[in-house]
């Protein structure tokens, strides 16, 4: 008999329709839910990508499924069985732990679709797990980040090179390559949060790669919540670069992000691009990772490091 070693997949989550954007909005909000017009702005912003398709629940679903694919042929010895935990949508993280407790695994390991660590964001996926995997007796042990994985670079580096393809007849050096990742509370920085730091290793390891020095780092998403935030924002980061004619081209890459989903389809190519035509800049985008086969090799050996660990 084969060892069985679950594997909870941990992801933001989505509603699945217009009607279920009021709960997921509570959820995110700690229970407090939305003003009426905050969550209209919401429901507008999922109606402006594509019609209100929620494509992050999808594009999870196939990741999750290659992973598992993928762990079962390059470890045929073990059978690997693959869970979602959400962090604010159904199956919750806590739904994800118990199914693996009810199907009888003892073992399991966690891994969040977000390759950098912050106390706010990972840390806080970790410990729902880790909380209900103790309460129920099951073993787990947990990824906390892969920014500099080999494979993770190499499928952002292609990504860097076909965006700068796209900008015809301009030297790649003239195009400004702006690195991004959601915003947290500034507040993160008094806890030494890695986050920032992690940020900045992947953006100069795909940097060094592609061969640009015309880079920076710029953070994108942040939340209304009456507390400072990590910046500079994107928009403002397109601003300066046009009020001080540091560059007509720009090239976003999300590194924070794997997948398509609102804080791409609309933050980007919406407000974003929004910004960049009134600027009169050139803003182009690096396509997602989804289900690239060099970012589920990187999650598979990201989870199976600690089958070996042991
Ligand atoms: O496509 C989708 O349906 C979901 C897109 C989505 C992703 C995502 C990723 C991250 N968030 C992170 C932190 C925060 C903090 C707050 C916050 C608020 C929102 C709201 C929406 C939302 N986030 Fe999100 N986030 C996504 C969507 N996020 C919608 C609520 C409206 C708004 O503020 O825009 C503020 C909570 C508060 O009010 O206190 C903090 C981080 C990530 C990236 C890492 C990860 O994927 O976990 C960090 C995708």
């Amino acid at each position: 008999q084969k060892k069985r070693i679950g594997v909870l997949v941990m992801s933001y989550g989505t509603p699945e329709s217009m009607d279920q954007i009021e709960a997921y909005y509570t959820h995110i909000r700690r229970g407090h839910p939305p003003t009426p017009q905050q969550l209209q702005d919401l429901k507008d912003r999922y109606e402006a990508i594509v019609g209100g398709f929620f494509p992050l629940r999808e594009n999870t679903n196939n990741q999750v499924k290659a992973l598992e694919d993928k762990l079962n042929s390059a470890h045929p010895e073990i059978e690997f069985v693959c869970y979602q935990g959400l962090k604010h949508a159904s199956p919750l993280i806590e739904d994800g732990v118990e199914q693996m407790a009810k199907d009888g695994l003892k073992e399991a390991i966690g891994v969040v679709l977000a390759p950098h660590y912050s106390v706010m964001s990972v840390g806080g996926y970790i410990k729902r797990a880790k909380d209900k995997a103790d309460e129920l007796g099951l073993s787990m042990q947990f990824v906390r980040s892969y920014q500099l994985h080999p494979q993770l670079i190499e499928a952002l580096t292609i990504r860097v090179n076909e965006g700068l393809a796209r900008f015809e007849g301009v030297d790649k050096n003239d195009v400004r390559v702006i690195f991004t990742a959601h915003s947290l509370p500034e507040k993160i920085l008094e806890m030494n949060d890695p986050y920032p730091e992690q940020l900045l290793e992947t953006s100069k390891a795909i940097a060094a790669k592609v061969g640009i020095t015309n880079w920076q780092f710029g953070w994108q998403s942040a939340g209304q919540t009456g507390v400072p935030w990590l910046g500079p924002d994107i928009l403002d980061v397109l601003q300066t670069i046009t009020e001080e004619k540091q560059a007509e081209n720009v090239l976003v890459c999300p590194i924070g992000f794997v997948s398509d989903h609102l804080e791409i389809l609309y933050d980007l190519d919406i407000e974003a691009q929004k910004t960049a035509k009134q600027l009169g800049l050139h803003l182009e985008r690096t396509r997602s990772l989804n289900t690239d086969p060099l970012y589920i090799e990187t999650l598979s050996d990201v989870v199976y490091a600690l089958v070996e660990k042991g």
